[in-house]
């Protein structure tokens, strides 16, 4: 079957978000609800173990604070918590505060001029998608991708592969027509889960991860004077991602 569609993660993939945006919103979250909690970057690490805001604050409470007492509305306190930290988060996006990755812009804007299919699958919040995309691609980025399926969406988040079926079902698309990008282990199970093809840029948190699945592990997705880093598979002497390339990782 012809390549039809590009399925892109958010965090990690389109922009390196964990470390210097999400991590710092969860922390001032934290002080403004006067808890004691900080998580440092290494600790984070571990946290990303865990997919989704909510989620990765109960995974700590659970994991990491042995002595913590939970209040009795603490599924509020996790909700409220969580509202804070996407306001933090938003308002750094909305200063440009994180740009999307090498050759990300360079292989959106080819793709929309052959005219393939693009969604978001991700399981950030659906705003933080929206301000991503205005602020560090293009005031009308959003409208460039005709589906995002983000957050909530969902009951189970990635590593689930419930996602990928719904992006890919509000798209009437099957999984042998759609490619994805993923940066994770995670993202790739939902990925493979739900049987997409999938090429992997790391980043500082993922580099060290098992990808056996993936059609190829790069660094990012090149630029033509910044080549990419090739991880597992075969590029062909290329030096970075084009549809060319994909094309042919994906007939492969
Ligand atoms: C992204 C995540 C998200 C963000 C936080 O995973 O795990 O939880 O860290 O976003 P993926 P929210 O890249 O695999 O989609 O706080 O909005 O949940
Ligand atoms: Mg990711």
């Amino acid at each position: 079957m012809a390549l039809e569609a590009l399925l892109f993660d958010v965090d990690g993939t389109l922009a390196d978000t964990e470390r210097d945006g999400h991590r710092p919103a969860f922390n001032r979250a934290f002080e403004e609800f006067g808890l004691d909690w900080h998580w440092d970057a290494e600790l984070y690490g571990k946290l990303l173990a865990v997919t989704g805001g909510k989620e990765r604050i109960r995974y700590y409470v659970d994991h990491f604070l042995p002595d913590y007492v939970k209040p009795d509305d603490f599924d509020a306190l996790v909700t409220q918590l969580h509202q804070a930290k996407t306001k933090h988060y938003t308002t750094m996006l909305a200063g440009g505060a994180i740009p999307v990755r090498p050759g990300v812009r360079r292989l959106l804007d080819e793709a929309r001029a052959a005219g393939m299919r693009l969604a978001v699958v991700t399981t950030t919040t659906p705003q933080n998608v929206t301000e991503l995309l205005k602020h560090s691609l293009a005031e009308d980025a959003e409208s460039w991708f005709e589906v995002i399926a983000a957050g909530d969406i969902v009951p189970a988040k990635k590593p689930a592969a419930d996602i990928y079926h719904w992006a890919m079902d509000e798209m009437r698309l099957s999984p042998e027509q759609c490619l994805a990008f993923e940066d994770s282990h995670n993202g790739l199970r939902a990925s493979r889960g739900a049987g997409v093809k999938t090429v992997v840029t790391v980043n500082g948190y993922t580099a060290h991860e098992q990808f056996e699945d993936a059609l190829a592990v790069l660094s990012d997705l090149g630029e033509p004077d910044a080549p990419f880093e090739v991880l597992q598979g075969n590029a062909a002497g290329k030096a970075y991602v084009d549809l060319a390339l994909l094309r042919r990782w994906f007939n492969e």
